[in-house]
């Protein structure tokens, strides 16, 4: 926290191997300490080239263009450790990796079912929209272990009327289900949604959508017929009353969303999670129409435009093909390091120099011992930031910090005034244009600063004049347009205010997958089994930070204040345990036989189910395993840690 307040980085900066403190470097020197340490390595696999999502499209796309060119596809993302699952699960499902619904959509629901998310906090203006649903007749059933206050009522900040009222009750129903119990709840309710089916000759599935538009229809009935429906409730925590309830609502509706985040995607069944949400809409044929479908609300402001420009480890055949044609080089084609192997490769050696566009790479993956160990076993780590973390302290024998603009900053080039695009979580492209002056003048953009890399490692390799590329960002769009289906006149419609959407078969209820149809799926679903001792672990955000950036030590929705090494606690389990609220603990995790520790957090008794425990992300990561992830999309297991609690005499209770 200290030192991300300490303002905006004003120059590059070196910190030469053995030195105690960086010292200013040029831009030329820094970029040619990248190219000779690049040309150093054996094979270009030694090199990582991770981005966070705040990158725009115009960066992000001569970045990954550089490092292919490179010869390398070593570009993990933020997304392998946010909603990769929903992008492997929606491939899978219905054909993209995106999302279906627009703002409209939510303005004509019937019904938005809010799972996995906290709203109030991470995502404020989604609640105008949900606030406008229910004012249209629609209903809302949030499904979370917490009861997160900003989506059980919202309190619009510029409506005093409603702030005198205490705002509007969001929240019809709410499912406190126990952690990682999503997917018995969801089969639960689709089992009690069959019988009803049943009983009522066909009524509640919209058959006719079934028919024409999905397969393994008769797979998922019958699997859902052969479950013990009590063991689905004793898994979810919910009680039969209200999953009933819950089915009741669905019953009659025929335009449903599910909103959806991080309380989903990260577990190691984050995708079974997202394919049993798509089951549930496509038994009501709730995508493809107004008024529903899929929304999985994104993190970083363009974290889903880098994945369209190919920031992704896993790129597909076609888009490398004509990446390799347009730029007259053969792309690489095997796969590169997700985080998780990133860290991995790091650890193990396998690679030595690692460069970030963006991000906090240290605090915000998981195992931070075992990932700090990995950055100083590089030869070189650059970071290319705003502002300074944790992840400039911890570094390689050598490390570069490059200051960058940052979205609101001015953008000046020699072509004059320039501005970037990014794609929103329902896929919109737009332009983004900052108006204030750079701090210093010694900060580069990012487009500018890849180039500059570009420039001193390939040389004259894509016989692209750089210089050009940067003067005048059109020429950067007129590229993209070449490669990325959807991008056609780029620069023509990104300049019309709204900006323009991007191409989503789902949802006009054209299912992009290799049948052409929508799937569903029958998944499996992991029975918990805690010892006595143990707790199932989530780490979640607070309302005073941005991911690793914390601005403050308050948590107010949550009524927490001053202090943010705490475990929330259930107040029963807090007794059975014989432990005391305010006690101090230390946290404990074991997988594969290495035990991992958090020490000195104080216990907070808190309404979230038995055995279910939570903390704050970042300082909880030391306990999150790099190597136990989802499976499909290897993202790590954030939201279901198992830990015990250890009591220690020499913690000293706090005095308030
Ligand atoms: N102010 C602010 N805004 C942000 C961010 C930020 O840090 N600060 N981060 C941005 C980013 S990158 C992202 S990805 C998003 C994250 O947005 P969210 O996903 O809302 O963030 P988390 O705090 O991780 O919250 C996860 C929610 O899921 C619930 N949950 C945890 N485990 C489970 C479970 O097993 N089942 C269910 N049903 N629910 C569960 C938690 O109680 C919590 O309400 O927000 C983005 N916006
Ligand atoms: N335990 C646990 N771990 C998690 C999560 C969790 O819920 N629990 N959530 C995961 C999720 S969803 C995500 S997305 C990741 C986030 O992972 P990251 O994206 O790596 O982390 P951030 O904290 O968002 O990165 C903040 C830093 O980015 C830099 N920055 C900010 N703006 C810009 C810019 O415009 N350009 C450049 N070049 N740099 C900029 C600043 O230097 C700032 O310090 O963390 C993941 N880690
Ligand atoms: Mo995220």
């Amino acid at each position: 926290m200290e030192i991300g307040k300490k303002g905006r980085i004003g120059e590059p900066m070196v910190l030469r191997e053995n030195d105690t403190h960086y010292r200013p470097i040029s831009w030329e020197a820094a970029f040619q300490l990248i190219a000779e340490q690049l040309h150093q390595l054996q094979n270009p696999d030694e090199a990582i080239f991770y981005t966070s999502g705040r990158t725009s499209n115009e960066a992000a796309f001569l970045y990954q263009l550089f490092v292919r060119a490179y010869g390398t596809n070593n570009l993990p993302d933020c997304s392998n450790m946010c909603h990769e699952s929903s992008g492997v699960a929606l491939s899978q499902t219905l054909g993209i990796g995106k999302g279906s619904v627009t703002l409209n959509d939510f303005y004509t629901s019937e019904l938005v079912i809010v799972i996995g998310q906290n709203p109030g906090t991470n995502h404020p203006r989604m609640l105008s929209a949900l606030e406008k649903c229910k004012e249209n007749g629609g209903q809302i059933i949030t499904i979370n272990p917490l009861p997160e206050p900003g989506l059980m009522r919202f309190v619009h900040p510029q409506d005093p009327l409603k702030i005198l009222k205490g705002g509007t009750a969001l929240t019809d129903l709410f499912l406190q289900v126990k952690v990682n119990g999503d997917v018995p709840l969801l089969k639960a309710i689709m089992k009690v949604l069959d019988q009803a089916d049943q009983a009522s000759g066909g009524q509640v599935f919209d058959h006719d959508f079934i028919a024409r538009k999905t397969t393994d229809f008769e797979e998922l009935i019958a699997h859902l017929r052969k479950l013990d429906y009590d063991a689905l409730l004793q898994d979810s925590g919910i009680s039969d009353v209200l999953v009933r309830e819950a089915a009741d609502m669905i019953h009659d509706k025929k335009k449903i969303i599910v909103c959806w985040a991080m309380g989903v995607t990260q577990h190691e069944n984050g995708v079974d999670n997202i394919r049993e949400i798509v089951n549930l809409l496509l038994l009501k044929g709730s995508i493809g129409k107004p008024g529903a479908g899929t929304c999985p609300v994104r993190g970083h402001s363009n974290v889903q435009g880098d994945r369209t420009m190919g920031i992704w480890e896993a790129p597909p055949k076609n888009f490398l093909d004509r990446l390799s044609r347009t730029f007259k080089f053969q792309a690489p084609e095997k796969h590169g390091y997700a985080v998780a192997d990133a860290i991995r490769a790091m650890y193990e050696k396998k690679a030595s120099v690692f460069i970030a566009m963006g991000g906090n790479f240290l605090s915000a993956t998981p195992d931070t011992e075992y990932t700090a160990q990995g950055l100083r076993n590089c030869r070189l780590t650059v970071q290319i930031s705003t502002k300074l973390n944790r992840s400039h302290l911890i570094h390689g024998k050598q490390a570069l910090i490059l200051p960058c603009l940052g979205r609101t900053d001015q953008d000046i080039q020699a072509g004059g005034p320039q501005f970037v695009s990014v794609e929103n979580s329902r896929g919109v492209v737009h332009a983004s244009r900052g108006s204030i002056p750079p701090c210093t003048n010694q900060l580069l953009s990012e487009p500018a600063i890849v180039a500059g890399m570009a420039k001193a490692v390939l040389r004259n390799k894509l016989n692209l004049d750089w210089d050009a590329l940067i003067a005048d960002y059109d020429q950067i769009r007129e590229l993209i347009a070449q490669v990325i289906p959807g991008f056609d006149d780029y620069n023509t419609r990104v300049r019309k205010p709204e900006g323009f959407y991007l191409p989503n078969g789902p949802r006009v209820g054209r299912f992009t997958t290799p049948t052409g149809r929508a799937h569903f799926s029958v998944n499996k679903y992991h029975r918990w089994q805690l010892a006595n001792d143990q707790y199932l672990m989530i780490t979640i955000r607070s309302h005073d930070q941005f991911n690793t950036t914390i601005y403050g030590l308050d948590d107010r929705y949550r009524g927490i204040y001053r202090e943010r090494r705490v475990v929330l606690m259930n107040p029963q389990d807090i007794s059975a345990a014989g432990l005391q609220p305010k006690q101090v603990v230390n946290l404990l995790s074991t997988y594969n036989g290495i035990e991992r520790r958090a020490n000195k957090f104080i216990i907070v008794p808190f309404d979230i189910p038995k055995s279910c425990i939570a903390t704050y992300f970042p300082e909880a990561n030391v306990l999150v395993p790099a190597d136990v992830v989802a499976h499909g999309s290897k993202t790590p297991i954030s939201k279901s840690v198992i830990v015990k609690i250890e009591t220690n005499n020499q913690n000293t209770l706090p005095t308030n």
